[in-house]
Order: structure tokens, then sequence, then C-alpha cells
């Protein structure tokens, strides 16, 4: 098939700019396969970006709302999630990445996703993008080529990514970028029809992913959680991280200093909260590439430069910033909210909600019922908000700085109601690496699938891991190794509970990082407990006095600084079980099991007690 005859003439002119064999081949592999009505292939060009926009409006994947720029989008009533079972890497036959990871082999694979896409563009256009994952002309740039029918694709792209047709065009090596190939194939009027040939084929092989039968974009942008595994392998071959990770700089009152962090925490764990939190500046929510220097010191850049953010429980009291955005014009994508007279609603907006209105399932009245008999939330729990980070009146000034931000301090997220101290410091870097590794997490509405269920998610990225557990960890340990300028490891829990309620208010995270952030400039002092470093009461209190110009008492320090050596032991009998059935686990992470069970085990036998207080460790 020859690309004369399936391009017009401006999408050829805009082809022959980029001048690139590979790139045209895959356009006409995808072409010949995905059979689409039309191709269209789009530069940066504003033209280019409004002719998506009046697209999606036009074909209905979008609707427009009240406000200027703001329009809906919905994904199908199956398709509110990642979809993990039907996520694949592709890997020679006979290998294995971890026991927790879904592989198949790469023949096998192939030719299934290959038999699924035969034909799947039919009656549609087929988009051509190009974008850049990480700021444009920087060593972390890495060029991405789009092929989607979808719309709400491109358009979410827009705004997320960083647009890359001039990037393309300079490309010194013209087979070193990455392409993903969406569609969301055969319709019933904007839903997708066949969720059960859903697939999300990762081929490392080829650096590329192809995802068919769906539109939520954690299955369909290509540049986010598909890019995020290939990227995991790059980095890994290269020597560098790739990390589920936000970058923010953290900014103590009355210093006139900035600190940046990043930090992991799994999908709806508070993430995109903390990174945007007031007083702090943000580079980004979600994903993070962290290179270290000629100087030895690590630094770190946004892959992306929007947020595809969780829209449940943004209010004015816990994130005014982000409700700020939500609620003026400007462009805004949102996705699966319930709409009435065109605005928006969702669950936990703290204002009154209307009665009835349409949602991901069509028209809603309240106390509807679904075939479960279960009432029906007037929105579902991760439908989401698509943004601009330069929308933020908090974005950090160095998001876009090519050469990235300086990182002082990693934070490990997890969402545990019975075990994990809000905060703590690990006692070295490789300490701080078998924190991450341990990380354990209650399921939520992000993955399709039971919530509320308590996962191992090592470094809260066990869903987009593409080399072996034991060589992810290994990167992990050289890293540091690299290191002139070292990274300090914390680990933190928002959701400890207590008689079923929280015992820590929406808040106190804010604490927690200033904490951190003080910690690496060596201004508190630290109690030293089995599980790590933790804060002592009054610099807390201090920081709580000045930041939320809150009283907090020396008892609630006492509950949700306990150290619970109970729990922590079972947690590490479930940790070595799980690490037992895994290849090839370095030798240092297994020493610091031992060292971290014997410190709970002597203290549990020193203490004579299940729950010990903070104060109790100091003696
Ligand atoms: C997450 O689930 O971690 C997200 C949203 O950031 S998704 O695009 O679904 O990955
Ligand atoms: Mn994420």
């Amino acid at each position: 098939m020859s690309l004369e005859k399936i391009l017009d003439k401006k999408s050829l002119d805009t082809l022959k700019e980029i001048n690139n064999k590979n790139v045209e081949k895959v356009i006409e592999q995808f072409v010949s396969l995905c059979k689409p009505e039309k191709v269209t292939v789009l530069s940066d060009n504003k033209e280019d970006v409004e002719y998506i926009r009046n697209k999606s409006i036009e074909n209905k994947e979008e609707t427009k709302l009240a406000l200027e720029g703001h329009t809906v989008h919905f994904d199908g009533p199956k398709d509110q999630a990642r979809d993990k079972a039907n996520t694949k890497i592709l890997l020679p036959k006979g290998t294995e990445i971890s026991k927790k990871i879904n592989t198949v082999a790469r023949e096998e694979g192939l030719k299934e996703v290959l038999d699924i896409m035969n034909g799947c563009m039919k009656g549609k256009e087929l988009f051509v993008r190009f974008f850049c994952l990480g700021p444009l002309d920087s060593k972390f740039s890495i060029a991405a080529l789009q092929l989607t029918d979808s719309t709400y694709v491109c358009h979410s792209e827009d705004i997320l990514y960083r647009q890359g047709f001039s990037q393309f065009k300079k490309l010194k090596d013209p087979k070193n970028f990455f392409y993903f190939v969406h569609s969301a194939g055969e319709m019933e009027g904007s839903v997708t029809k066949n969720v059960d040939k859903r697939r999300i084929y990762v081929d490392l092989q080829e650096n590329r992913v192809l995802t068919v039968n769906n539109q939520y974009a954690g299955n369909s942008v290509g540049l986010k959680k598909l890019a995020l595994r290939l990227a995991i392998k790059k980095a890994s071959q290269e020597n560098w991280l790739t990390e589920h990770m936000f970058v923010m700089g953290i900014h103590p009152k009355g210093k006139d200093r900035v600190t940046y962090f990043t930090g992991a925490f799994p999908s709806a764990c508070g993430k995109t909260s903390t990174a945007m939190m007031s007083g702090q500046t943000i580079i980004g929510d979600d994903i993070a590439y962290i290179r270290i220097n000629e100087a030895g010191i690590a630094h770190a850049v946004n892959i992306e430069q929007g947020i595809f953010g969780i829209i449940r429980d943004v209010n004015k009291k816990n994130d005014p910033i982000i409700q700020k955005v939500l609620t003026t014009p400007r462009e805004i994508i949102f996705s699966n909210v319930l709409i009435k007279d065109g605005k928006p609603f969702w669950l936990g907006m703290g204002t009154e909600t209307p009665k009835d209105g349409v949602n991901f399932l069509g028209e809603w009245t309240e106390g509807k019922k679904g075939k479960d008999r279960k009432e029906i939330p007037l929105a579902h729990k991760n439908a989401r908000y698509t943004i601009r980070i330069s929308d933020l009146e908090n974005a950090d000034p160095h998001a876009d700085d090519p050469k990235g931000v300086p990182v002082s301090g990693f934070i490990y997220g997890g969402r545990n109601s019975d075990t994990s101290v809000p905060v703590a410091e690990s006692l070295s870097w490789a300490h701080g690496v078998f924190l991450g590794v341990i990380l354990e997490s209650e399921t939520t509405a992000a993955t399709l699938g039971a919530e509320g269920k308590l996962v191992h998610n090592p470094m809260a990225n066990i869903d987009f891991l593409t080399v072996p557990l034991s060589t992810y960890i290994n990167s992990h340990l050289r890293f540091g190794d690299h290191l002139d300028k070292p990274i300090k490891i914390f680990s933190t829990n928002y959701f400890l509970k207590e008689d079923g309620k929280y015992l820590n208010g929406m808040l106190d995270k804010k604490i927690w990082a200033l904490w951190m952030e003080g910690r690496v400039h060596g201004n508190y002092a630290a109690i030293e407990t089995p599980i790590g470093l933790i804060p002592k009461y009054e610099d807390l209190e201090a920081l709580f006095k000045e930041n939320n110009e809150e009283d907090y008492s020396k008892q609630a320090y006492n509950k949700q600084f306990s150290v619970r050596l109970d729990k922590y032991l079972d947690k590490m009998n479930r940790i070595e079980k799980i690490f037992k059935e895994e290849k090839d686990i370095p030798q240092v992470f297994w020493d610091h099991f031992e060292q971290q069970k014997k410190r709970l085990q002597e203290a549990r036998k020193e203490h004579g007690k299940p729950v010990v207080q903070p104060e109790e460790f100091e003696k």
C-alpha cells in the first residue's frame, strides 16, 4: 500500500516534513491492517489541534459543557478503569518478569492482537500525531508517535503531553521513538462494543504498544501508562529510572528555599493531591524520569505537561487550587462525571448535587439501582479531569526545564488502614529501596476488580513493570551507589484507621511533607524505631501550628506514630512468602528483610507488647 494512495496532499506534505521512513512504515502497516476510511496526519500547528477539538464534538466523543473550553467524555459502562487482566507484556517464550505480571509468548500474543485489530477502524478516521515524553530538546526527551481512531485520545494528549513534531524532525536516530496504535474498536453509539476483546499488548522488542477495544485513558492514551511500561525497560538498560512518581517543590514557611521531592503512590492514594498542596509547587503528578548528571546529582522531569486526575473528593476545603481550576473557563475534559444543565458534578464535591442527570450509565436519578440491586452513585468513583499543569497557580517555574530539577527526597506512599505509620524515614538508601519494594496498598477504583484488598505493590509500579522484579530492585540499588548528593527515602501512609475512622485529616500530609523537607536540611531530630526514623512530637506540634493553625495533641501523635509491632511482623511474613516465589532477588534485599524482622522481634521482646509508643523507643 503506498502512502500517496492513502493520504491527501496536506497529510502527505506533513508527513514528508518529518522525513522518516520508519514512521512511514508504521503508518503503512497499520493502515493496511486496521483499514480506516480516512487517514489524517497532524502537526503541532494551531489549526491541526483545533481540527481535533472540533472533530471530537462532531463525532460525539465529547460534548460541550456550559463553561467555555469544558467538555465531557464518557467511557463505556465496562470501561471505567485500567484493565490489568487484559494488559500483557509480549516476551520470548518461557521467560517471566514476576509472578504478578501478565505476560504472553510474543508470537502468540502478537497474532492474537493483530487478528483483533484486523479491520478495527472500518468506517473511521485514523489520526497520526507526534508528541514528546519529557521536555523538548533534553537528554530526557523520548519521541512518541500515536496512531488512534479516537479524537478523545488525541485531544487528551494535546492537553497532557508536549507537542513533538519538531522533536521528530530532528531525531538523530530515525528508529529511536516509541509508538502506540490504539483503536476504540467497533462502536455502539459512543460506547466500545466488544470490551471482551479488549487487549493492551506491550511489545518491548519494537518499542510499541497495541491497544484495542477500549477508551478509558489508562488503557488508550499511549503516552501515559503504555509509554511508562516501555520506558521502564529502556531506563533499566540505560541506568536511569522511570517511576510512577510525582515531582514537586516543597517550600517551608519563612525559609528562602525549595526542595524537590518525587513520590510514588499506587493509583487513588493521594498522589495528585500531595503534588498539588497549597504553598508548594507542582511539576508533575504521575510519571517521572530520573537521571544522575555529571556532578552525581539526580534530576527529575515530568514526562507529561498535564494531569489526568481523580475528581472524587476534590472540593474547596481539601483541594482549593484544583477546585478553582475546575470551576472556571479553560480547556478541560471531564470524564465519567454526572452532567446536568451543562454542568459537571462528582462525588465528594462539597456542594449540593442534582437529583438527576446523565452519567456513564446514561440517564440517572437519585436512588436508581443497578443489576446488583445496589444504588448507583451519581458519578463513577474513578471519574476524572484532564487539565494542563500551566493552568495551576502553583505550577513550578522549572516544570519545563530540560535539565530537570535536583531531587532531594523520594517518598513511597501506600493505602494501609492498620499497620504503617503516617511518615517514616529510611535508615539508609538500601533500606529505603527495601521500604519501597515491600510497599503494600489496598486496591481502589482506579483498576477494574475488587476494592479494598491489600496487595503488594513495589514502588507503586507493579502494574507497569516490564523487567524482572530483581532487575528493577538492582537498578534502584545501583542508582543509589552512583549518587554523590544523597537522596533521602521516606514512606508515608495517609490512611491509618482506628475503629473504622481515619486517624489523620486530609491536610495533615502537608505537615509530613514539611517534616521530610526539614530532615533533608538537618532541621529536625528523629526517633529510631525498628521500621525507620519517625518524627518527634514537638517538631510536628510546631509544624501543625505554623502551617495548619491546628493544635496537634500528644494523644493524636501517640495513636498515629505508635509502632504496631505485631502488625509489622505479620507484614514481614506476607512479604517473605511473596519474595520467596520471585527469582534472583538480591541478597541486599534479604539482608534488610532479616535486619528489620530482627529489630521488630527484639522490640517485641523488650517491650512485651504488640504496640509501642514513640517515646518508649527513646529510652
Ligand atoms: C493511575 O491509575 O495510576 C492513573 C490513571 O494515573 S491511569 O491513566 O488510569 O493510569
Ligand atoms: Mn498513575
